[in-house]
């Protein structure tokens, strides 16, 4: 072996090959990365390579040979580190690391004593592209290069690892549209775009909005101050601190819209316990409610509800600034002696939500691993409604009281599939399988919904508790105007497109006697401000932009995330102003003044955010802090 020359690229070759088999070998032994079909396993394979390409071609540029070995012998240490790094922490946290981590400090206590204990000597076989590197090098003798043909062949390969960066990033599109912009779990974007590329993105989306931060200052805060204040409402004599001291219930209706509410598919009723509820005597039911999601969806309505702040116009905040300064719902209710959590029976790094919780004081986060999944209770996207509920509720029984628990449900979640035993309607009969199985999908997270309350009341937790219930983001998007015209019978215009943006929201308060129908336009950003009136705890000093909807004085106008909004008399959606109630359209003039102040809102509420300007803000005093601390 000794006496023979080896082709010219061979130290280069075995250095991508091993580290690429081992990394693939690690994402399957080091992770537990779910893989639901074989095109996610080949873009699982995949993955690494554009960057191992990329980056192990970079030797290229060096002449000599020894250079070059040294080059790649540094490269192949660095990306063990980076994946064996993931492992360790894989292995405490069944997360992937993220930039913050890294540098939120109070992690370390636990990073540090944590990373100690799970280091086996066995790990050094995470190490094995190296070593294999590493005796190749000293083993091989190499062909000298011919310098002719070297430019030529360098162009080459670094054309073919773009292109097999451009398949990947394809093939991840096709099996997760808007993987990068929405950038729904770090798990995804692992497994999709590869562990070192996922780090590259991670890096750029943290220290972009980093960099945003760092040059915010506190006087920034002055004047979306004096316009929070100025539009600051007083609330309703009536029902102020009216649930004070129970126990707080809010779930999250996947992908509910209002527009099955009291009405009927093909003669079947489609919520009938929604139903019953609108005109119930301890519910208040809010049929003009609408979402104002962006790309985060689920996260976003999570982030209007803590925070009554709009979420971004790119991305999903819950990624971008998991690690702000927020004055969250769950953060004053633990400041009453509330003990604060969410329930969500899927991975926590989904949204983020892990570090975010973090951010926003939620005590605690029960997510899958505090769920037994049985035999035939999971669909879709996992563990299906009835039996969440059904262990969210044991899981209450355990809870010291008061508390304030979120509870996010999942089955009516697109692609809205159901197995037959839970499809208690039919399908609808349109060309678009999605809307014709979401009829079903929405009539079972009516049924779990029922089941719920019926839960509570065998738990005895029942009558001590609010229950407050939120659609959260449609489920239907615009690519199924046609079978949506066809269930509605009327033609979807950006006016019935705006109006089909309502989701459910009910005030359920065991007891008060209070149900009626409050009909006003509102939206997400309003749920803080009235749930907390309803707790009893005081938020006129907060920085938030949604008001009292018992207040009197709640102003009719509703702003969506992508600019379109709502008022009594108005309607502005695809540029146009419409009249509120009849859809005809009218002139602009009449939408002109909402239409600068829906941006002026919008905007003020993205500058808090991006400036993480709240740690600039004294919310118990409603003074700015002084911008050195
Ligand atoms: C995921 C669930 C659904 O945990 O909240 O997210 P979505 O896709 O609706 O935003
Ligand atoms: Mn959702």
């Amino acid at each position: 072996m000794v006496n023979k020359k080896w082709p010219k690229h061979t130290i280069l070759a075995i250095a991508i090959i091993t580290t690429w088999l081992k990394t693939y070998i690690v994402y399957q032994i080091g992770f537990s990365i779910t893989i639901d079909n074989v095109r996610q396993e080949a873009i699982l394979f995949l993955s690494p390579l554009s960057l191992l390409l990329f980056l192990y071609g970079l030797s290229l540029f060096f002449q000599k040979q020894k250079n070059k070995n040294q080059y790649l012998l540094v490269m192949a240490l660095v990306t063990s580190i980076i994946l064996y790094g993931n492992v360790a922490f894989y292995r405490f946290f069944s997360d992937f690391i993220t930039l913050p981590v890294l540098f939120q400090t109070d992690n370390f206590g636990d990073l540090g004593s944590s990373a100690a204990a799970s280091v086996y000597t066995t790990d050094i076989l995470y190490f094995s592209d190296f070593i294999l590197l590493l005796t190749a090098v000293k083993l091989l003798q190499i062909k000298e290069e011919n310098k002719e043909s070297r430019k030529r062949h360098r162009k080459a390969y670094f054309v073919l690892s773009g292109a097999i960066l451009f398949l990947n990033l394809g093939l991840a599109e096709a099996e997760r549209p808007q993987l990068l912009t929405r950038s729904f779990d770090r798990e995804m974007l692992v497994k999709n775009l590869g562990m070192y590329n996922y780090h590259l993105y991670d890096i750029y989306v943290q220290s972009k909005s980093q960099a945003q931060r760092a040059f915010a200052d506190g006087s920034e805060l002055t004047d979306v101050h004096s316009y929070v204040r100025a539009n600051q409402v007083e609330p309703s004599e009536e029902m102020l601190g009216i649930a004070e001291g129970k126990n707080l219930i809010v779930v999250t209706l996947e992908s509910m819209q209002t527009f099955t509410l009291n009405q009927e598919m093909n003669g079947q009723t489609i919520t009938p316990f929604l139903n019953s509820l609108t005109e119930d005597e301890d519910t208040v039911y809010f049929p003009n409610f609408y979402h104002q999601t962006g790309l985060g969806k689920t996260s976003d309505s999570e982030f209007l509800l803590e925070n009554s702040l709009y979420p971004l116009s790119g991305g999903a905040v819950f990624f971008t600034h998991g690690g702000n300064t927020y004055n969250s719902m769950a953060e004053k209710l633990g400041n009453q002696g509330y003990a604060t959590n969410v329930q969500h029976a899927n991975n926590k790094s989904f949204w983020n939500r892990d570090m975010m919780y973090e951010s926003l004081g939620i005590d605690e986060f029960l997510d899958i691993q505090s769920y037994n999944v049985e035999e035939g209770q999971a669909v879709n996207w996992g563990m299906k409604d009835i039996p969440f509920f059904e262990q969210s509720v044991a899981h209450m029984a355990e809870m010291p009281q008061p508390f304030y628990s979120r509870l996010i449900t999942l089955t009516n979640h697109h692609p809205f599939t159901l197995d037959e035993e839970d499809q208690l309607i039919n399908e609808f009969d349109s060309n678009s399988g999605t809307l014709n199985r979401f009829f079903q999908t929405t009539r079972y997270l009516d049924e779990a919904v029922k089941e719920l309350f019926d839960d509570l009341k065998e738990q005895g937790l029942y009558e001590n508790s609010i229950i407050v219930m939120y659609g959260d983001h449609y489920g239907i998007s615009e690519n199924h105007n046609d079978a949506m015209a066809q269930y509605l019978g009327k033609e979807i215009t950006p006016y019935e497109s705006a109006q089909l943006q309502r989701v459910p929201f009910f005030v359920h308060i065991p007891g008060s006697g209070q149900g009626h129908v409050n009909d006003k336009i509102s939206g997400q950003v309003d749920l803080r401000p009235t749930i907390l009136n309803l707790m009893g705890v005081e938020s006129d000093t907060d920085m938030q932009f949604g008001s009292d909807l018992f207040s009197e004085e709640h102003e009719e106008f509703t702003i969506f995330r992508d600019g379109r909004y709502v008022t009594d008399d108005y309607v502005f959606a695809g540029n146009t102003c419409y009249e509120n109630g009849t859809g005809a359209e009218i002139s602009q003039e009449y939408c002109a003044p909402f239409s600068e102040r829906a941006l002026a809102e919008l905007n003020y509420s993205e500058r808090v955010i991006n400036g993480d300007l709240l740690r600039f803000y004294d919310e118990e005093t409603g003074h700015l802090l002084d911008t050195e601390q």
